[in-house]
Formats: structure tokens, sequence, C-alpha cells
């Protein structure tokens, strides 16, 4: 094998390793960065056509973009919140309507959820007092991504201090679709509050995806073989 031979082979099985990586997920903590990544929303809901607070508590809700907000079994809370806002506008992000939800531990517990359809690869929205109201800094709540039934990833939301507001936004690997992000009870009930949801949905390709395609892997293979077969005849 020549030098350049080795180079090349090495060069397939990186692809070929990196290839057989396990899909991700990549978090966003700024709204400007996790659009850039996906090259702009393609749909969203500001809550802001609410004329009048709405229960999705223990039900499930029809909103802008083909999302659906809800929650299995009643908690107390989960509903679309306008002005007069709750808990004297405490859980106010920009003052607009908006969405509160609670997660509760009794089985089944409050499980707020969003489900889309059709699937998307996209998520961001503002937060409010999320996964921080325990001074011992243990998480409250696991925020999970479905595809289905299937379960396929957490997102890693750090305990932040009380009342604190944040973006949280996640691009799915190129090939993996969502179609629900529920909101688990860890420990003790968490209330917190979203709005200005953004998705994306596939045809917005992200362009940080790590894992190549099965084509772009056959055709970097026949590139690779036909730079390999010029070297060999220029040799001759
Ligand atoms: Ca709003
Ligand atoms: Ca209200
Ligand atoms: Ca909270």
């Amino acid at each position: 094998m020549t030098a350049r031979n080795v180079l090349l082979s090495a060069l397939v099985a990186g692809c070929l390793l990196s290839g057989a990586a396990q899909a991700a997920i990549v978090e966003y903590t700024d709204r400007a960065a996790w659009l850039a990544a996906i090259g702009g929303a393609t749909g969203g809901e500001n809550f802001n056509g609410f004329v009048a607070d709405t229960s999705f508590d223990g039900g499930a809700l029809a909103l802008a973009s083909g999302m659906t907000i809800g929650s299995v079994a009643p908690v107390g809370e989960n509903f679309i919140d306008v002005a007069p806002q709750f808990a004297g506008g405490v859980y106010s992000i920009d003052g607009s309507p908006l969405a509160v939800l609670r997660t509760g531990h009794s089985a089944p517990g409050g499980i707020p959820y969003i489900s889309f359809a059709p699937a998307i690869i996209a998520f961001g929205a503002d937060f409010f007092s999320i996964n921080n109201e325990l001074e011992s800094g243990l998480e409250q709540t696991e925020v999970q991504l479905l595809d289905g039934a299937t379960l396929l990833a957490t997102l890693d939301v750090p305990v932040a201090p009380i009342l604190e507001q944040r973006f949280l936004g996640f691009v799915a690997t190129a090939g993996e679709t969502i179609t629900g992000i529920r909101f688990l009870y860890v420990q003790d009930t968490d209330l917190f509050s979203l709005d200005n949801i953004e998705i994306g949905r596939a045809g917005t390709q992200p362009p940080h995806s790590d894992v190549p395609e099965p084509g772009t892997l056959a055709l970097l293979g026949l590139g690779l073989a036909g730079i390999g077969f010029q070297l060999r005849r220029r040799r001759r």
C-alpha cells in the first residue's frame, strides 16, 4: 500500500466510524444561535391569540403550526394565562399571554407535554422558572424528547437560580424527528411558564450535522475510489 492509499483508507475508515456514532440532540441556550443553526424557524406559537385563560389541565389544546399542548392528569395548573396574569405576573416572560405548566408526582401525575404533527427537527422557547425552585440544587423536571412512544433523548436543563428566565432550544441530528416533548416530575412539583415557541421542520437541514448520511457516505466512497483509481493510472 502506498502512503497515499493508507491515508485514503484511514479517511474512509474514519467516515465509517463517525457514521456509526449514536444520533444526538444539540442544545442551545441562545435563540439567535439556534435560529442560525436551523436557517430560520418554519412555524411557532406565542399564545397572543388567546383572549381568556384556557385550561389544558388533564386535557389537550390545539395550537398554531400543528402543535398541541396538554397535560396527562390534572394537577391544578396547566393553562394559557392572559392578563391579568397568574401569581401577580411573577411568571410573565414579556407581558403577553403565555403557557403556565406544572408537573405533579401522583400517578399518573401531571405530565405537561407539547406534541407536533407533522414531526419537527428543532424546537426553541423562552422558559421561566423551569427546574429552578429548589434551593437544594436538586433537579425537579426532566425534559424528554419523543419520537412516537420512543424516548430519543433527555435534555440537559441545569438547575438554575430561583425565578430565572432562559431560552432552551435543540436541533435533532440529521435523520431524527421529534413528535413530542414532555416534562416529567423528578422530585418536588415544578411550576414554570413558556412563551415564544418556534419550531423547525425537516427540509431545513441543520448545517452542524456531524453524522454523514448514507447517500453522502456512498458518494464520498465513490469519490475516494475514483481518486485512488486515477493515482494508480498515473503511476503506470
Ligand atoms: Ca406570548
Ligand atoms: Ca390570567
Ligand atoms: Ca419552577
